[in-house]
């Protein structure tokens, strides 16, 4: 492709809500441009690298034996409603009327429109298993949306769902999906973790997410030094301590202390001059609209993921004011244990605790010297906090390391919760009706360029893997006013071409300078430069933009060359399954 016939508009410039790499890269490169709040357009250079992304998911997903299939965006209401998400899905979900006024969403996911597929299409087993994917757009009307295609409110999205007619061959689904993200992760040139995720809002049993390490990423990822544990933070498990042995003469009497307007966890750790880990932290929340309390170290944070999780609750919110003083008789910042009127659940980081300090349930008053057993007890103990560093690894007591990364796939194991909604069923052998067992998969098509970026670049612009480059060599004569370079340039490009390569020629009338720049910005692999010094000696230049490694070669030999390296750095896309 000529440098000059493409709609290539690099630039300096970047707005400045442009807050990371990918973001400004992605503009100054000319891959995208916004068009409205979290909606952008892919530009040629932008739009050959999902090109490139998608072909890597098509190729893995039908190894792994799914179909594709493609999905309206637009979505009948009916659909949700029978689902119960039509009410689930607040101002996140795109609704309109048609021309005849009838309800329809811009598709977020797919779950409720592949599901009415499938529960008219099956009849019996023998059908099953069935995995569909798509690639298609979707629109998440989110509220803030940021950081450029990272987080969009319409993306491409691959999502497939797997049909079973049991749980063991869900498993068989999920590992199968799970197998071939990651080689589609690695084929990107992904360093990348699965880690175990909650299955939120979508229901189901189990689902881990594919997050690339990068410290811009908005996810927080918990893993093992020692064994394969991974999790995301909201997930990640901390094991019950060991029970140390309490000398009970240590027990002081519990004393109230009159604490005027000391409220939170550093107020009272100022004000009584104790430490935050010898304070008890209680929180009164609504779970399903009943209130429940919940205890926890003063120096830990309550994971209200894992507090839902454990309450089974659908909805888990902060109590408001007036349901905190009629289960505690005081207002928010002296609520205690004591006397509460409501279920008293307690994280872990409370066994061993001796002598602490609480709210008293009394306004302007806390209490020191509490104990355990003595003064109060409490209905359960679980895991409730949120894992931070120095906590020990909850499979094999290993240290756990902490890091940030960019959610580029998500697996679910689904379970029947679709089906049942809507009645897909089938018969299995014993002709008895069945509800079909799913499991969802999805894949950020536009974030894996972005996370490419994030991954992949430095202070001169994008460096692409060979997998995901929009070309995998640009053609750089440094003076195109000099008919030498310029037609011995002309010539390298069309044998690169010839030779099957995805070639760049840098055709412009611009200083070298400028090429070089624009070359490294570009982020092409592979440089060749053609300047008068080698030329004279039937020599070409070629630059590697990820090592900066330069060889020089005959001109003649400069095809085999590239191919030589293109080859190296593109492990076969057919290597056998490991
Ligand atoms: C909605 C809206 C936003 C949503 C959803 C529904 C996320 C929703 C979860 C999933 C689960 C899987 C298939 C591919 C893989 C992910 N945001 N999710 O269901 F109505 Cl507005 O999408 N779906």
């Amino acid at each position: 492709m000529r440098y000059t016939h493409m709609l290539l508009p690099t630039t300096k410039e970047v707005p400045s809500d442009a807050e990371i790499t990918s973001h400004r890269l992605m503009l100054r490169a000319g891959m995208i441009r916004k068009l409205a709040g979290g909606i952008y357009s892919w530009l040629p250079l932008g739009y050959r690298v999902i090109k490139k992304i998608e072909a890597i998911i098509r190729e893995e997903m039908d190894r792994a034996g799914a179909q594709e299939i493609f999905m309206p965006a637009v979505q009948p209401a009916e659909l949700w409603k029978e689902s119960g998400r039509w009410e689930q899905y607040g101002k996140e979900l795109l609704r309109f009327r048609d021309r005849h006024n009838r309800e329809y969403c811009i598709g977020p996911t797919h779950e409720e429109v592949v599901t009415d597929i499938m529960r008219n299409e099956i009849q019996t087993y023998r059908q099953l298993p069935k995995n569909l994917y798509q690639i298609q757009t979707k629109f998440r009307d989110e509220v803030r949306p940021r950081f450029g295609v990272m987080r969009s409110r319409e993306f491409s999205m691959k999502d497939a769902y797997s049909f079973d007619a049991d749980n063991e061959g869900a498993e068989k689904s999920y590992a199968a999906m799970f197998e071939a993200y990651e080689r589609i992760f690695r084929r990107c040139g992904f360093t990348f973790r699965a880690v175990e995720a909650d299955t939120g809002s979508i229901g189901g049993s189990f689902s881990h997410e594919f997050l690339v390490n990068a410290d811009s990423g908005e996810d927080a990822m918990v893993y093992c030094a020692a064994c394969s544990y991974a999790a995301n933070l909201e997930k990640a498990e901390i094991a019950e301590p060991e029970e140390e042995q309490r000398d009970d003469d240590a027990l002081l009497p519990l004393e109230e202390v009159h604490t005027p307007g000391v409220r939170t966890i550093e107020e009272v750790s100022g004000f009584l001059d104790v430490k935050p880990r010898d304070i008890v932290k209680t929180l009164i929340y609504s779970a399903d609209g009943k209130t429940v309390a919940v205890l926890v170290r003063g120096d830990e944070e309550i994971n209200e993921i894992k507090v839902k999780n454990f309450l089974g609750a659908d909805v888990l919110e902060m109590a408001m004011d007036d349901e905190i003083r009629s289960v505690t008789g005081a207002p928010r910042g002296f609520v205690g244990p004591l006397g509460i009127k409501c279920p008293l659940i307690s994280d872990y980081s409370l066994k061993n605790m001796v002598n602490f300090v609480i709210g008293a349930n009394r306004e302007d008053y806390h209490a020191k010297n509490c104990n355990l057993g003595r003064d109060f007890s409490v209905d359960t103990f679980a895991d409730l906090r949120i894992a931070r560093e120095g906590d020990c690894c909850p499979r094999c007591g290993g240290d756990l390391q902490f890091a940030r990364g960019i959610e580029v796939g998500h697996v679910f194991k689904l379970g029947t919760k679709y089906t049942k909604a809507m009645n897909a069923t089938f018969l299995d052998r014993d002709g008895k009706e069945k509800f079909m067992v799913m499991g969802c998969y999805g894949i950020g098509v536009s974030r894996i360029a972005a996370a490419a970026i994030e991954q992949s670049h430095d202070e001169n612009g994008i460096i692409w893997s060979m997998s995901l480059a929009p070309f995998q060599v640009i053609v750089t004569p440094v003076n195109m006013g000099d008919k030498d370079i310029s037609e011995k340039a002309e010539e390298i490009y069309r044998e690169l071409e010839s030779a099957g390569l995805e070639v760049l020629f840098d055709d412009r009338d611009e200083r070298a300078g400028v090429k070089f720049k624009d070359a490294d910005l570009l982020g092409i692999p592979l440089r060749v430069t053609v300047g008068a010094k080698q030329l004279a000696e039937g020599r070409v230049e070629v630059k590697s933009r990820k090592t900066g490694d330069v060889a020089i070669v005959a001109l003649e030999e400069a095809a085999a060359f590239i191919m030589k390296v293109v080859e190296k750095e593109m492990p076969a896309a057919m290597e056998p399954p490991r």
